[in-house]
C-alpha cells in the first residue's frame, strides 16, 4: 500500500515537472511567434515610409523638369535641402542623403539631397583611356591591371568580337577564356553590380569606384557637377581640373554654396573660367580638347536618391536606393532594413 502510494507520487511529480516543461516551451513558442510577426510589421511600416519617401523625392524631381531646369548645379535644392531632412510620413520620418567626396576621394560630409548620375563616368560609354584612369587613378589598381580591365570593359559592352587595341586580331573568347570567362556578352552593363564578376577586379578596386561610375544616361558628364577626381579622369590636365573646380567653389571656397558659379553652356566656358581665375595656354587647350571631345554637358538626365525611413523608439531602419530620370521615373529601386548602428544619417 505505501509503495502504491509513493509510486502515485512520483507519478504526479513527473506530471507536474512535463506540464512546466511543456508550458515553458508553449510560452517561448508563442513569444517568438508576437517577435516575429511584431518584426513584419515595422517592416511592413518601414516600407510604407521608404515608398512615400520616394514618392515625394519623385515629384520634386518632375516638378523640376516641367518648370523647364535645363541646368543642374550643385548649389540647388535637388542637391541639398532641409526638405529632404526628415520628412514626414505616415508613423515616421524619411532622410533623403548622399555621401560627399573630398579631393582625397575620402568621405568628407553628408547633404540632404539627390546625386546625379552625370557627375560619374559612364562604364557604357567612356574611352579606353579614361576607363583605364578610372581603375588606376580612383579604383587604386596597377597600371597593367588597369590597362587589362579597360580592356575587358570595352570588349564586353562592344558588339564585334575582337580583343580592343591589341595589335594582332585577337578572338575575344579565346583571350579572355585564359581568366577564365566563358561568357562575353556584347551589350551594354545594365548595372554598375555586372564589372565585380570581372576578371582583375578586387574588393577594394570595386567598393573604391562604385560612387564615381554609371551606366544610365548619354555618356556625357555634367561639368557642373563631376568631381574633381572624375575631372582628371576624363582627360582634363589636373591643373585645369583644380581651376574648373575652384571656379565652381565660388567665393566662399565650398562646392554646394549660394555664392557657386554655374556653367549654363560649353561654348563659353574658358572665357567664364577665365573671368574667375586665369588659365594658361595649357589648361586651356585641356579644357578645349576635352569640350569639343563631346563629353560634357552641363545638365543630368539621371539622379541617385537614397534614403533612410525611421519609425519612432525603433532601431531598425529602412534604407531605400532608387535610379530616377529627370521625370521621376523609376528605373531601379532597392529596399533593405538596417540596424540603427550601421549607417550614419
Ligand atoms: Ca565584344
Ligand atoms: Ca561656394
Amino acid at each position: 500500500m505505501k509503495n502504491t502510494k509513493g509510486s502515485l507520487l512520483i507519478l504526479v511529480l513527473w506530471v507536474f515537472l512535463f506540464l512546466s516543461i511543456m508550458s515553458v516551451f508553449a510560452g517561448s513558442l508563442v513569444h517568438q511567434q508576437i517577435k516575429v510577426f511584431k518584426e513584419t510589421e515595422i517592416d511592413r511600416e518601414l516600407i510604407n515610409i521608404s515608398e512615400s519617401g520616394m514618392a515625394f523625392v519623385r515629384n520634386f524631381v518632375l516638378n523640376l523638369n516641367l518648370a523647364g531646369q535645363k541646368v543642374y548645379a550643385l548649389n540647388e535644392t535637388w542637391a541639398d535641402s532641409d526638405k529632404f531632412k526628415g520628412y514626414e510620413t505616415g508613423n515616421g520620418k524619411f532622410y533623403l542623403y548622399h555621401e560627399q567626396f573630398d579631393n582625397n576621394l575620402k568621405i568628407s560630409s553628408k547633404k540632404n539631397g539627390l546625386i546625379d548620375e552625370n557627375r560619374k563616368v559612364n562604364i557604357n560609354y567612356a574611352s579606353f583611356d579614361v576607363l583605364r584612369r578610372l581603375f588606376v587613378e580612383i579604383g587604386g589598381a596597377s597600371q597593367d591591371i588597369g590597362e587589362e580591365l579597360a580592356r575587358i570593359v570595352i570588349d564586353f559592352r562592344d558588339s564585334d568580337s575582337n580583343v580592343f587595341g591589341l595589335q594582332e586580331e585577337t578572338e575575344e573568347y579565346t583571350y579572355y577564356l585564359r581568366s577564365n570567362v566563358k561568357y562575353i556578352p556584347d551589350k551594354k552593363f545594365f548595372s554598375i553590380k555586372e564589372i565585380y564578376y570581372l576578371p582583375y577586379i578586387t574588393a577594394a578596386i570595386y567598393e573604391n569606384i562604385k560612387d564615381f561610375i554609371t551606366v544610365y544616361g548619354s555618356g556625357k558628364v555634367n561639368i557642373n557637377t563631376a568631381s574633381l577626381s572624375v575631372l582628371k579622369v576624363l582627360g582634363l590636365a589636373d591643373s585645369a581640373a583644380e581651376k574648373v573646380s575652384f571656379f565652381r567653389s565660388g567665393a566662399d571656397m565650398k562646392e554646394g554654396t549660394a555664392d557657386d558659379n554655374v556653367v549654363f553652356g560649353l561654348n563659353n566656358l574658358i572665357d567664364k573660367i577665365n573671368a574667375v581665375i586665369a588659365l594658361d595656354p595649357d589648361e586651356q587647350k585641356s579644357l578645349h580638347t576635352l569640350v569639343i571631345s563631346n563629353r560634357l554637358c552641363v545638365n543630368s538626365e539621371y539622379f541617385m536618391a537614397t534614403g533612410i525611413s525611421i519609425l519612432e523608439n525603433e532601431t531598425r531602419h529602412g534604407k531605400i536606393t532608387c535610379i530616377l530620370d529627370n521625370f521621376g521615373v523609376i528605373k531601379d529601386k532597392t529596399i533593405v532594413f538596417v540596424n540603427k548602428e550601421n549607417h550614419a544619417l
